[in-house]
């Protein structure tokens, strides 16, 4: 399960009580680019470990603006990069997870979206990424981007909104969701989307190539699995390229550089908000370069919005995603570290602020065991024949 730190509402303790073996972890307090050193590293496992629990894959070591648009300080971060990996494998992580998102990492319009049953979750709206892009914004020739029907959906929506609604639009996509890398400002967002005004998909595709031609040789020898995850949602907006969203960008992956050591977080809710993804044909294709599973599931509609959805219900084929998974790790010889990703802000949760949105207890707590129920159950079936 993943832990946020001495800031993290849910304590290792919590997490220990819902069944996780084990925390996805990163040192959050560290400004992006710098150095992870081995004191501060070997402190923190100390911490997690004695409260009962492993410290095995990093989640995120953010890899920079910098070294995506590869500008100003980017040689200095891959520098510190190739270190924090030495220094990561010298505690035991075996596994690291970064993205190369451009701007923004995850990215939702609401964060929360009322369900029938009274709990919340986390929603992605085109006509609102287009309210918010074309009319809060205002990107140059934005406009362009959209269809018509989300255009007016978009406009119908704008004049409606009241300024709170606008506000919590504005921060849902700005602030900076949990484990995102950077936070903005309306000026900053666009300065930061200006810098990739001479960097297309090839361009990006190219820099991420740059990136791993470097860094894969130090994984290597350190023994460290780098997994990148993928867009979320799977689709460019604002302008931006985004290459890590279907199955033909994991081939382009792991042709561009071939390495054991490459591979990706198989984040299902993230490659599932796409209906051309089909989930176990790619576990079935790139399960040999699967190094950290997320699992969770989302609802889309005709227009491509989504919900994320109960782990078990959703357009995630869950039980044959896991049956799937499964099936590699026998392949494999070894079990793959998996996080329940997200959860429902639910029960009690709902009583709270929300800190982190999409990492409350319960809500991931239920998802946990809804998976560990579903895995029981298919090893059970197996063991009988
Ligand atoms: C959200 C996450 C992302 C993810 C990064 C990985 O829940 O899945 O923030 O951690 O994109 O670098
Ligand atoms: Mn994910």
């Amino acid at each position: 399960m993943r832990w946020y730190g001495h800031k993290d509402p849910v304590t290792l303790q919590d997490i220990r009580q819902v069944g996780a073996t084990g925390v996805v972890h990163a040192m959050h307090e560290i400004e992006n680019g710098a150095l992870w050193s081995v004191e501060v590293l070997k402190q923190r496992k100390a911490e997690i470990e004695a409260a009962g629990l492993t410290w095995k894959v990093v989640e995120s070591l953010p890899v920079t603006e910098p070294i995506k648009t590869r500008s100003g300080a980017f040689q200095e971060h891959i520098d510190n990069y190739k270190q924090s990996l030495i220094n990561l494998s010298e505690i035991g992580v075996e596994v690291v997870c970064y993205n190369f998102m451009p701007v923004l990492d995850w990215t939702r319009t609401q964060l929360a979206y009322p369900l029938k049953n009274g709990a919340t979750a986390l929603r992605f709206d085109w006509a609102h990424l287009a309210a918010f892009d074309c009319f809060m914004l205002r990107r140059k020739n934005a406009e362009k981007d959209y269809d018509e029907k989300i255009l007016t959906e978009a406009k119908h929506f704008f004049d409606k909104a009241s300024t709170e609604e606008k506000q919590k639009l504005e921060d849902a996509i700005i602030a900076g969701l949990p484990g995102a890398e950077e936070g903005y400002s309306l000026e900053g967002l666009q300065e930061a989307i200006d810098k990739y005004a001479s960097i297309d998909e090839v361009k990006a595709q190219e820099h991420l190539k740059l990136f791993l031609d470097e860094i894969l040789p130090v994984a290597e020898a350190a023994g460290v699995a780098m997994a990148i995850h993928p867009d979320d949602p799977p689709h460019p907006f604002f302008g931006l390229p985004r290459i890590m969203s279907k199955a033909s960008d994991i081939a382009r992956l792991l042709k561009d550089n071939d390495s054991k050591y490459n591979g990706v977080t198989f984040c299902t809710g993230s490659f599932g908000a796409r209906a051309d993804n089909d989930l176990v044909q790619m576990i079935d294709d790139y399960g040999s370069h699967i190094h950290f599973i997320h699992l969770r599931s989302t609802k889309r509609d005709a227009m491509g919005n989504f919900f994320e959805d109960n782990h078990l219900e959703g357009d995630v084929p869950m039980p044959a995603v896991v049956h799937a998974l499964l099936e590699v790790e026998k392949k494999r010889g070894k079990q793959l570290p998996m996080r329940p990703d997200h959860g429902h802000q639910m029960l009690d949760d709902l009583k709270k602020p929300l800190a982190h949105p999409g990492y409350t207890a319960i809500g991931r707590l239920k998802g946990l065991a809804e998976l560990r129920g579903v895995i029981a159950g298919i090893e059970f079936m197996q063991n009988k024949k």
